[in-house]
């Protein structure tokens, strides 16, 4: 585990492969299952309603979603109406391994980037606990990632994260800025048109 400081932040853990091949298909497998049942939608901005570039799915107790209200987590999906398919074991153990101080994650966000699509530089903070962290599992595609510091106008610096790649944002790296830049096209043979699928496990509500 390689624990990278930035702008002094400490509790940002990478974890380069941390899943081999099989893993990500078998994992691969388990999020076209959960995709199944609960579509890919393509969120919009609030207020504006200008789509994001990045389709989202969910599984788990409650998922993420923005719409022209606003963000916020909720149990059923925005379009079929139905609670959102249970989080995989695998991920469910991967929490329990890098996160065993915190309870159980009650959201993954599953994060679909075409090669063009990009999520800017933000925040995650519509959650009610910043106590757990966040952790983070790339397939597919290496994309280019940005974090800063606890402020947007802090200096950032760029990575890459490549397919079976696990990131933990933990401690003051938990409201660290961050965002994808790009989707490196042809880098990755798990997805057979490209592109790349991004996990982030989360917390929603206090601990108890
Ligand atoms: C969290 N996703 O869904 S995950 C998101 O690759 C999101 O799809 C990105 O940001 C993606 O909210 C990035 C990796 C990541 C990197 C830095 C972070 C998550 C982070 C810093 C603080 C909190
Ligand atoms: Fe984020």
């Amino acid at each position: 585990m390689q624990d990278i400081p930035i702008n002094g932040l400490s509790g940002l853990a990478y974890l380069p492969g941390h899943f081999g091949r099989e893993a990500q298909e078998d994992l691969l497998e388990r999020i076209r299952a959960i995709v199944a049942e609960a579509p890919l939608f393509q969120p919009v901005m609030p207020k504006t309603g200008k789509p994001f570039s990045v389709r989202m799915s969910n599984c788990g107790p409650l998922g993420w979603v923005s719409d022209i209200n606003g963000y916020r987590y909720q149990p059923t999906h925005p379009e079929t109406g139905k609670p959102w398919p249970e989080i995989p074991a695998v991920l469910q153990n991967l929490w329990s391994e890098l996160a065993s101080e915190a309870p159980e994650p009650e959201a993954c966000l599953i994060n679909f980037y075409d090669t063009g699509a990009k999520m800017g530089l933000h925040q995650d903070r519509d959650e009610q606990t910043f106590e757990a962290p966040v952790i983070s599992v790339s397939l597919g595609d290496t994309a280019t990632f940005r974090v800063g510091g606890v402020n947007r106008k802090d200096p950032t610096q760029s990575f890459r994260l490549q397919s079976g790649d696990v990131v933990v944002l933990g401690g003051k790296a938990r409201l660290a800025f961050h965002g994808i830049d790009r989707v490196l096209k042809g880098t990755s043979t798990l997805l057979k048109n490209g592109g790349r699928i991004n996990l982030t496990l989360r917390r929603v509500t206090p601990f108890d």
